[in-house]
């Protein structure tokens, strides 16, 4: 079974060559030009320096009247094994330095995403305001992430675009890449931050055209335009919102209340829960609204304080709808 969130088709996961998923960015082809450069260079010398080496250990050995004598030293094979080694490396050093510059230096145009990694998700917040967790690029022009941790490192990579950058707490770091074949891509987690590490999943979809795109970003933040055209109920935008916001990673809504980090969500609506502090409370909306603002205000008995908060991620409708949402799940 492929994990979750992972929705590509197997065929598109392996495009591609041996080493490499498919080449979708403008700096894949020079990636992995470079590594295949250096993997050939290094096939070639193995089989040089073994060959030889068995040769001579063959030609060579000790036998009965072995003469020690004769040359031990040839200025011209010394040479030339130590000066072409030397050019070719030095090749290899200009090529990633200048593949570094062109990663680490984004066009001043670029189109910049801001990315929260948090355990276990990732949330993309677009120009407008709006986010989610999905990646959604206008192909051929340059994009640039600007990237923070909530909590521990992170590193974010998309192996069709060859690009990887850590995510560490305390400070920003950036990426940027230029998508060049519409589609959808991997986007994972690469540094180790946990237990469900290996499910910090997320997708990249590269669109056809930037009017697609801006097309998809205006029908996406317009979150209750649905609701106003009386389309959708404000629990259906709060059961969206529980999704993009990543509630679901650490809430179950199932009336099995099937268990994971937080509390499961069927039935809570009217209950009284108890706290770790020895207190309790009617779970109502202004119970929900505070364990979404400030969570540490009311620690539910059983479990860790480690709900993240949304204070100034989530606007009071959002709130509203979510709360909405909760109310349904009985
Ligand atoms: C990283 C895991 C995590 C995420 C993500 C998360 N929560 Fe929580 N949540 C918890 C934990 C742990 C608790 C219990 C401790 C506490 O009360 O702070 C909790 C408690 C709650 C409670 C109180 C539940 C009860 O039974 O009394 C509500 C309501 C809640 N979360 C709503 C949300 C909403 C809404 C979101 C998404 C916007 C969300 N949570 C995202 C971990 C999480
Ligand atoms: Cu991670």
């Amino acid at each position: 079974m492929l994990p979750i969130q992972t929705a590509l088709p197997l065929c598109e996961m392996l495009a591609g060559d041996v080493f490499f998923p498919q080449q979708a960015s403008t700096i894949a082809p020079g990636v992995d030009k470079l590594f295949y450069f250096i993997f050939w260079v290094c096939v070639f010398f193995f089989v040089l320096v073994v060959g030889f080496m068995t040769a001579f250990l063959l030609k060579y050995r000790r036998k009965e009247n072995f003469d020690a004598s004769g040359p031990t030293h040839n200025t011209l094979l010394e040479a030339t094994w130590s000066v072409l080694p030397f050019f070719i490396v030095c090749y290899m050093f200009y090529e990633g330095v200048i593949g570094y510059m062109d990663l680490r230096s984004a066009p001043e145009s670029a189109y910049e995403i801001k990315v929260r990694a948090k355990k276990w998700a990732w949330e993309f917040t677009y120009p407008n305001g709006y986010s989610t967790n999905e990646l959604h690029v206008p192909p051929n022009s340059p994009v640039s992430l600007l990237m923070q941790s909530d909590d521990v490192l992170h590193s974010l990579f998309i192996p069709a675009f060859r690009v990887k950058m850590d995510v560490v707490p305390g400070r920003y770091t950036k990426l940027w890449f230029d998508a060049t074949v519409p589609g959808k891509y991997d986007l994972e987690c690469t540094e180790y931050c946990g237990e469900k590490h290996s499910e910090m999943l997320a997708i990249v979809t590269v669109h056809n055209d930037r009017s697609e795109f801006d097309a998809w970003l205006a029908k996406a933040s317009d979150v209750f335009g649905p609701v106003d055209r009386g389309e959708k109920t404000l629990a259906q935008v709060g059961s969206e919102l529980a999704l993009r916001k990543g509630c679901g990673q650490c809430h179950s809504i199932d009336p099995q209340k099937s268990k994971k980090t937080g509390p499961a969500w069927w039935g809570i609506f009217g209950e009284d829960h108890q706290f770790v502090d020895g207190t309790s409370a009617k779970v109502d909306e202004n119970y929900i609204r505070e364990s979404v603002l400030k969570p540490t205000a009311k620690v539910v008995k059983g479990y860790g304080g480690n709900m993240p908060s949304f204070a100034g991620q989530l606007k009071d409708r959002e709130i509203d709808a979510l709360i909405e949402y909760i109310k349904t799940l009985k």
